[in-house]
């Protein structure tokens, strides 16, 4: 039996999609919380970039978390069945992490000035534009991010989720769109995604 050892720090963010994914996969896997402060520093070094999430499959360093989820959503056939929605899925990932990127520029500013002013641009001109596309392709998806069925991609958006609402600075981001929280409901509904849910540890985000 190959063994799993996924290391990430002790919050959802970018790591808790790997997580799901290998609920879902009924992969057993050692899922290791990294100390930022105490751990991470010795850590850091060893890992392929410098950064976590990592899974180890038998002592194999596999890294990033797009790569990492479409690696076991083609082991678990869910990377879409063929090129087409292959490309649908990275597609519409690609747009999530745009989605990221845009807030994080806000929400990592340190000058509480250019923070706010930074913020106000995005809540007046970006989000606006962008949240409701993302909303309509989920909703023309049926409650899935691409291949109107699930992928991998919608188990990285449901585990990005608290993460998200908190970098674009939206609690009540899926009442706003509801289809986001119809993606979340069909990802965590799953069974064995819901018994790992329902014992793994809770964080905010
Ligand atoms: N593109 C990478 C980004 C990973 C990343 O930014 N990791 C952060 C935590 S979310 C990290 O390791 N920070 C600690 C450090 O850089 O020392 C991925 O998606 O896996």
């Amino acid at each position: 039996m190959p063994q799993y050892v996924f290391s990430y720090f002790p919050v959802k963010a970018l790591g808790e999609c790997v997580r799901l994914l290998l609920a879902y996969g009924g992969q057993e896997f050692e899922d290791k919380r990294v100390a930022f402060e105490t751990e991470w520093p010795e850590m850091k070094p060893k890992t392929a970039f410098g950064q976590l999430p990592i899974l180890e499959i038998d002592g194999k360093q596999y890294a990033q978390s797009v790569a990492i989820s479409r690696y076991l959503g083609r082991k678990y056939g869910i990377a879409g069945a063929d090129d087409e929605e292959a490309f649908e899925i990275d597609q519409n990932i690609d747009f999530v992490n745009d989605i990221r990127s845009k807030a994080a520029t806000a929400h990592y500013e340190n000058d509480p000035e250019v923070k706010a002013k930074k913020q106000e641009t995005l809540v007046k001109d970006v989000y606006p534009l962008l949240l409701p596309k993302l909303n309509a392709i989920i909703e023309k998806n049926d409650g899935h991010i691409a291949a109107g069925k699930l992928t991998w991609g919608d188990f990285y958006f449901a585990g990005l989720f608290d993460y998200l609402k908190v970098m674009l600075q939206m609690p009540d981001l899926e009442a706003k769109y509801p289809a986001f929280k119809k993606l979340i409901d069909n990802v965590y509904s799953l069974p064995k995604v819901k018994a790992y849910a329902d014992a793994a540890p809770k964080t905010d985000f």
